[in-house]
């Protein structure tokens, strides 16, 4: 094959791989037209598979907080909880799509946990009882989380029919289905939604001593 030929092929192949990607950016709305964030917004293909991505993913406890609030992930991720403070932390979660708990460590724990029950995980910590975080864990590779602007942008979609969900750990309902077509193109297909959240209830942070 010539060079030319060989480089032709490529631009082809370039072209055309780009042609079948999508992407989609989801605004997420209260009812009175407030941004929310922290909103998980994922596509299930209504027809064949998706891609599992082998990610870990770190969730810290700084300065006696949970960071970030919300993660989502795919079926079969590993998470990290490493401690940034300088005292311990004992977290935990009761909830059915994974049950554990990290009993009293500094640093970084031995093992990261799996997490391979598609489903809502509350975190919580013995220690610090405002700590509080979620995982949303999904089958689907396709997800992204709102930011402040309650904008989520999901990248690298193949173009095609999906179902769309939104969720967020204060939600008062759970939102319905949405079917959505995402076309192929450098142009994301954008999508405006509604999700009805509650305020998040203060909890009480004492100040810190230096030993918890
Ligand atoms: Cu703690």
């Amino acid at each position: 094959m010539s060079l030319a030929r060989a480089a032709r092929l490529l631009t082809l192949l370039f072209c055309c791989a780009n042609a079948a990607a999508a992407s989609l950016e989801a605004s997420v709305l209260s009812a009175t037209g407030t941004p929310v964030e922290d909103a998980a917004v994922v596509m299930e293909p209504v027809s064949g598979t998706y891609p599992k991505r082998q990610r870990t993913v770190t969730i810290e406890q700084r300065d006696r907080e949970f960071i970030p609030y919300v993660t989502i992930v795919q079926t079969g991720t590993l998470v990290d909880f490493p401690n940034r403070d300088a005292f311990k932390h004992h977290i935990y979660s009761f909830s059915p799509a994974k049950v554990f708990e990290i009993k009293l460590y500094a640093d970084k724990p031995g093992q990261p946990v799996l997490f391979d029950k598609p489903g809502e995980v509350a975190l919580g910590c013995n220690i610090h009882d405002w700590m509080e975080a979620y995982i949303l864990v999904v089958n689907s590779a396709y997800f992204a989380k709102t930011d402040k602007d309650g904008k989520a942008v999901i990248h690298d979609v193949p173009a095609g029919a999906y179902r769309l969900r939104v969720w967020h750990p204060r939600q008062r309902a759970q939102a319905a289905l949405r079917d959505v077509a995402v076309a192929a193109g450098p142009a994301p297909t954008r999508l405006n939604l509604v999700a009805d959240v509650a305020a998040r209830a203060s909890k009480p942070k004492p100040a810190e001593t230096g030993h918890y």
